[in-house]
Formats: structure tokens, sequence, C-alpha cells
């Protein structure tokens, strides 16, 4: 590193760092260019300025890294390992800078060579390694980690290709392989040297002592990114690992005796393992690769964790004190059984002393109540891949019975010939977590009613969290800016300090400096949207947001049918007075998910009859840009005026971009499901467009029968909206093309669309009442931002760390 960077003390980082002039940044930029891309200034293209810009930055990182790593290992303390198949980090380059405080100096030292901070930034590929909401928090919960010092490591997967790139071809989603790392990745570092073999098959030799003869061996390779905490003062390590194509794995014999595709069989099932993310969200895909995918990453993860421990300590009795191991979902829930496994087998414990020893190590996460979601394998599978876990899992459950004896009835891990992974995750962890008050009060009376009983207080509540760095400090830079302003800094690492701002929601002059930064945000999205993807969208409409994955619970169904009506409405009155709006959508469907597909081709088949209409131009616009991923919420969520969180109540588990909008200032609409209650009750129910059924209602409501067809005759607007679209008027080449949507929603409608539509139409006049008068609105948006400061993934981080992992900050 060029010795101009740094060379003084830990304790004055901060200074230091913020004392690195624009001058110090450019020698230092200009070194890398040269030395590591090989380039002149003046040859250098746009991707090669922003690996010498990540360099830069790259090694301003390092040394809070490597001395963290130090310390944490110094002082002997108890590290968290967050085991997730799903981590999506956005971009790193301007969120590493901020949080090292270089930002600053970076963009003046690209100016003063002729290069735009932000046009670089831009060039960096957004890491897709994970499907939504899971994998996002995943990345947020690293970050708060880091900037708590909390010591810790996240462990996933390297895949090759995230997340598919989404395109619409005439309305409908197609997906193309996505290639990350074809860019190249300047900020992780590969360790050759740290490499797990990971077993798989074979069978178990039962005699005194049950010994596993696998019948394939893959090594899994660590690539480490390291994760800058806010203010540089610590830095943790996100490891990935990735399936090595291991030499011994090419078969010479094979090779040379001419079949030359063959000899690398072996090899490419091996690298199959970590080339493509699963793209299925709530769904369980079922497959023998997945389950080989979860079992890769959590041995390479408890390995490395018990090699680490073994480095400095040698009893493993005391694991517990030194190591918290955090399951997201149960993706990873057979680190019980390997951490077991690695006891028994290579230690020499006995199961049972081993099975207490990593209960008091593990905790689990639940994300999710979908059935759909809930991970059962095949005990066949099992036992062809992991036999010598099954074995393991089978004296779990024997010890069950023999503990609670009939008490243990319902408890089983095993079940109609498949195992149940929340159970098992459950039975090995010391906590079990839902995301949200709701959800975790679902979690408790629906999904593990008997083992709550038997085990009360091991289920908790920790709502999530969200960083502010990112989602303020780093997309939001004129709203970030008059906060500070106006109540001075520290909220970045203190967002409950927001609060000061309620001082100020009266004034007039800062309410409409507080709409200055939405227009902003505005313009800005606009002028992205315009570049990007060729849409336009007029400025002074209100801006009505729906980004997530496309599912049925999640009911973007209900909110295209609504925007029907209202284009309806319009051209029945088109002097009414109307507030003009874009209907703003983004998200992938699984590719597999039929019925989410044709919810996205309908959205695209209405904006196309509707942008096309000139009676409404005015009033109302769809737009659907393709393939949202983080950098495009980046844009979209600081523009938003209202923030659509209409899920079917007590499906969606919390979350997390509910809490991303109204932070920018943004007004909810949304039902009482998941974050959203206690998001409600912290702005203020007048700040809320509460509407829908509650998820007792639910329960009851679905329990009617002909509901849906009741609803539907009793609300007219909606009957003339599923008139229109079984006419064809949004399919007129092809009428009968959404026969079977209208048809399910007449005869079916699980996600209760019918019986939430009036309600959902009321609240959406009562969003129109109130944005008629922008200081009314402004002072609303406002309060949002000035009372979510709870929803940090500081907070979130602070409650794990004391309720689940116990363990205490570095610094
Ligand atoms: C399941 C499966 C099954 C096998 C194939 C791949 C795959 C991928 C994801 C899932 C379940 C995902 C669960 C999930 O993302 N839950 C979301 O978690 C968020 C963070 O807690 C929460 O805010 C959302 O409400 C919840 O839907």
């Amino acid at each position: 590193m060029p010795e101009i960077l740094r060379t003084a003390e830990a304790d004055s980082r901060t200074d230091e760092l913020s004392r690195m002039t624009p001058a110090q940044f450019r020698a230092a930029l200009l070194h890398h260019l040269r030395v590591t891309v090989g380039k002149s200034p003046t040859a250098a293209s746009r991707a090669d300025w922003r690996v010498a810009v990540s360099r830069t930055i790259r090694d301003a990182a390092a040394e809070p890294w490597l001395d963290s790593a130090r310390r944490a290992r110094q002082e002997d303390r108890k590290r968290v390992y967050y085991l997730s198949m799903e981590f999506l980090p956005g971009r790193l380059l301007e969120d590493t800078a901020i949080n090292l405080g270089l930002r600053d100096a970076a963009e003046e030292a690209l100016a003063g060579l002729g290069q735009s901070f932000d046009r670089i930034a831009d060039d960096e590929a957004d890491p897709a390694l994970g499907n939504g909401g899971l994998g996002r928090l995943a990345a947020c919960y690293l970050e708060s980690m880091a900037t708590l010092a909390c010591p810790a490591f996240g462990y996933g997967l390297r895949y090759e290709r995230g997340l598919f790139r989404q395109a619409f071809d005439s309305g409908r989603q197609v997906e193309h392989p996505e290639s990350w790392l074809d860019a190249g990745d300047p900020w992780s570092f590969t360790r050759a040297e740290t490499a797990y073999e990971v077993r798989f098959g074979g069978h178990v030799a039962d005699g005194d002592a049950p010994i596993w003869h696998p019948d394939a061996r893959i090594a899994a390779a660590a690539h480490d990114t390291p994760v800058v905490g806010y203010g540089g003062h610590w830095a943790n390590t996100l490891r990935l690992w990735a399936a090595l194509p291991d030499a011994a794995l090419f078969d010479l014999g094979r090779f040379n005796a001419g079949d030359f595709t063959g000899a690398a069989d072996p090899e490419t099932w091996a690298r199959t393992l970590t080339r493509v993310l699963y793209p299925t969200d709530e769904t369980d895909a079922g497959k023998y690769l997945r389950l080989s995918q979860e079992y890769f990453l959590t041995s390479a993860s408890v390995q490395d964790v018990v090699a680490r421990f073994l480095r400095s300590h040698r009893n493993l009795r005391r694991l517990p004190e030194h190591v918290a191991i955090q399951m997201n979902d149960t993706h990873p829930a057979i680190a019980g059984p390997e951490l077991i496994r690695i006891l028994t087998d290579d230690h020499g414990f006995e199961q049972d002393a081993a099975a207490d020893l990593a209960t008091k190590v593990l905790g689990y996460t639940n994300h999710t109540l979908l059935p759909e979601a809930l991970e059962r394998w095949p005990v066949d599978l099992m036992r062809a891949l992991l036999p010598r876990h099954l074995q393991i899992i089978e004296r779990l459950d024997r010890r069950q019975v023999e503990v609670h004896g009939d008490r243990a009835a319902g408890l089983g891990l095993i079940e109609h010939d498949h195992v149940k992974m929340g159970d098992l995750a459950f039975a090995t962890s010391h906590r079990v977590n839902g995301v949200s008050a709701l959800h975790t009060d679902l979690v408790r009376q629906n999904l593990f009613p008997a083992r709550e009983a038997l085990s009360p207080g091991r289920i908790v509540n920790v709502t999530n969290g969200i960083t502010p760095r990112r989602w303020l400090k780093l997309a939001n830079r004129p709203l970030a800016a008059l906060v500070t302003d106006t109540i001075g800094s520290g909220w970045e690492t203190d967002l409950d300090r927001l609060a000061e701002l309620e001082d100020h929601a009266s004034d007039p002059a800062f309410l409409d400096a507080f709409g200055e930064t939405k227009l902003r945000a505005k313009q800005r999205l606009a002028a992205w949207l315009s570049d990007e993807h060729g849409i336009d969208v007029p400025l002074h409409a209100l801006f009505d947001v729906q980004v997530k994955r496309i599912h049925e619970y999640k009911r973007q169904l209900m909110n295209i049918l609504w925007t029907i009506a209202r284009w309806q409405s319009i051209k029945a009155d088109p002097g009414a007075g109307w507030v003009p709006r874009v209907k703003v959508f983004g998200g992938k469907a699984a590719p597999s998910y039929a019925a989410a597909k044709d919810i996205i081709r309908l959205i695209n088949d209405v904006a196309a009859v509707v942008n096309a209409d000139p009676a409404t131009a005015d009033a109302l616009r769809v737009v659907f840009p393709s393939n949202y991923n983080v950098s495009m919420a980046e844009h979209l969520i600081p523009a938003a005026d209202l923030s659509e969180q209409i899920s079917t109540a007590g499906m969606e588990a919390s979350g997390t971009g509910n809490m991303k909008f109204a932070l920018n200032g943004a007004l909810t609409i949304g039902t009482l499901d998941g974050a959203n209650v206690e998001i409600r009750e912290r702005v203020g129910t007048d700040n809320f467009f509460l509407f829908g059924l509650t998820a007792d209602e639910v329960a009851a409501r679905r329990a009617q029968p002909e509901h849906a067809r009741r609803s539907i005759e009793g609300s007219e607007t909606l009957r003339g909206v599923l008139q229109a679209i079984a006419d064809g008027v949004f399919s007129p080449d092809e009428p009968g093309r959404y026969g079977g949507l209208v048809d399910q929603l007449w005869n079916h409608d699980w996600f209760l669309v019918a019986s939430d539509f009036d309600a959902y139409d009321a609240a959406q006049g009562a969003v129109d009442a109130a944005y008629l008068d922008p200081h009314r609105w402004q002072r609303m948006a406002a309060l949002n931002t000035a009372r979510i400061g709870y929803f940090s993934s500081d907070r979130a981080i602070r409650e794990y760390m004391s309720e689940i992992w116990d363990v205490t900050p570095a610094l």
C-alpha cells in the first residue's frame, strides 16, 4: 500500500481518513491505474478507472480490516458467524468510500482528472447473490455488525451467476443469465490456502463408532471481501465459498483414452455447485443440487469455525463461549448435524453431549410462514447425499422422545418420509426468532405451538432493520444533507436522533426544504429512467411505488386492478380534478411461477394501453422498469411519495422495503401485516394509510363460502375492472389472455384481492385528499422520517447481540 495512505495508530483512524486529501487520493489512484490496471490516464476506460478507484479504496480498508481481525484474536473475542445462502450487498464502491470517510476526497480527485465519481460508481455490477428480502437483510446486518464493532463473519456462496437479469418481451418476463464476475471483482481476496474438503454420498460403516465413507469430495475455496463499518473503526469479513475445480477431479486416464470432454465430467459436476443461485423465492425447489449447495456452504463454514477455534483453544466444550452461529432461515439448517458430526466423529464426543453443545452455539431466524417455502427434504435424498447426517437426525429424533415422553407428540423431525428442516433448526438452536412482532406471534401460534409449549422463551422477536448508511446517506444525498443541516451529524449511527426533526415538522421553511429534497430525487429518477429505460415521467405527479418480488401474496395484482379502475374513472369524468399519479412497479417473478408471470404481463399490457391514451396522459402513467435490483431501489425509493405495502395480512413476515420508503419520507398505504404494524404505531396512525382485513379476519374470510364472488358482486368498481380485462381491453390481440386470472379471482382468490379491494380504493382516496394539501403531506412525510429511527439495523443487531449471541462490541 502506498505509504501516503495510512500509517497512524488505530484510534485516530477516522480523523486520519477524513484527512486523506484529494491530492493523496489522486496519487494513490494514479498509482493503481498504472500498476494494478496497467493503463495510462489517457488510455483508461471507465471500467479501468473503476478498478483503480476500487483498489484505492480497498487499500484504505485493509488496515482497519487487519486491525480488527488481530484485535478479535488477541482479545480472544466471541465471534458471530452469519450463515446465509443469499447476500445482496449492492455496489460496494460508494458504500465503502462513505464508511471510510473517503467519498468526497475521491470525488474531488476524480473531478481533477476529468472523471465523474457517479459515472464510475455506476459502472460497477450489482452482485445479485440473492432473491430478495432475506439476502438484502443479511447485507444490512453485516454492515451494522461492522459499524457496531461486533466481531463477525458472513458466510455464503460465490455463485458464478447471480439472480437472472430480467427483460420484457412483448410484456412477458424473459430471463437472461447474469454474470457479475465478468467485469472483475476488485473487492475480494482469493484465499488459495483456505480450502476445505466437503464430502458427499457413500455409506456409513457402523462398528463401535460410525465411520462415513463418502463417494465424492469437493474443495471449497474462500473469497474474502472486507465489510467496513461506518467511521472506518472496524471491519469484518464476508467469506464466500467457491467450489474449487480440483486438478484431482480431472480424469487424465479418460482424457488419454480419447474421451476429452468426459474426462472433465467430475470437475464439471463440482463446479456446478456454485455455478448459479436458485432463482426461487418462497417455494421449495426440491432439488438434489439445492441440498448439495446448502451442505457445501454449511460444511465449509462450520469446518472453518471449528478450525479457527482450535487455533487458539483446545477444549471444544468451551465453544459456546467463543462462537455464535446464526442460521439465516433453514437453508443452512444442516449446521446442527454437521457440528455434531465433527464433534463426535473427529473429536470423540458422545452424540447427546455434542448436540447440547451445538444447541448452545446455534440460533435460527425464521423468515416465512408460507407452507411451500418451509423446507422438507426426502429421507431417501438425505440418505443418498448425507448418510451420516441422517443417522444423527434420527438419533436427535429418538432423544426428543426419551426426554419429553408423551409430550414429544407432534415434535417429530421426520414426517411422511421427509426431514422437516424448520423443526431440525429449532431443535438444534437455543434461540429461534421471527422478524416482526406479528410474525413472531404467528411463529409461536401456528408454526411451532408444540415446541413453544415445551421450551417457552426459546422463541423471541427481533424486528428487522435497515442500514441508514446505504438507505439514506448514500441513496438520498439531498435529504441526508437536510437532516444534517437541521439536527447536526451523528444520526448516521444513532438513528433515533431523527426524532429531533419533529421540532421542525411545523416549520413551513423546513417543510418546503423537505419537499425540495423529494423533487430533487424525482429529477434524478426521471433522468435515470429516461437514460436507462427510455421512460419519461412527469415530475409534478404523485409517485406511487411498489417494488419487491412479484408474488400473489404481495398483491401487485390488486395494485394494477386499482390502476385500471383509476383509468376508467378519469375517462368517465375527465374534469374531476384528479391528482396526477405515476404508478411504478418493479420486481422479478420466479421463472417457474406462472401466476406471478401473468401479473407481470398484465401490468405491462395495462401500461401500454394507459400510456398510449391521450385522454388520461396528464393524470396517469404506469411504468415498470425491468430488472429491479439494489441499485434500482436506490433510485426509486428516495423519489417515492407513496409506498405500497399491501400484502394479505399474516403473509409478509416483515418487509424491509416498507422501512426504506418511510425513512425517505414516503407515506405508506398498507395492511396490518409484518412490520407495517410497528411502523404505523411509531410514525403515528394519522400518518399511515391503513386498510384491509387483519390476519385473524383473513382466516375467517377464507372459511366463508363464495367470499370472492360476494365481494365482486358488491363492488361496482371491481366488476367494471374485471369486465374490461375479460373483454380483452388490455390484450386486444388475444382477448382471452387473462381469462384464467379473472376466473381465479371470481372463484378462488386465496389472497383476498376482492375482499380488500374496496377498502384499498377508499384508502387511495384518502391519499389523494392528503396530497392536495402540500404542507399537510410534507408534514406527514417528515414525521415518517422523524419517527422511523427504531428500524435501523443497528438496533436490530444490538438485540441479536444481547438476546441471542451474547456478544459485546469490541470497541
Ligand atoms: C426459499 C427458498 C426455497 C428453495 C429455493 C430458494 C429459496 C429462496 C428463498 C426462500 C425463502 C425466502 C424467505 C424470505 O425471503 N423471506 C423474507 O424475509 C425478509 C427478511 O426477513 C422479510 O422482510 C420478508 O417479509 C420475507 O418474505
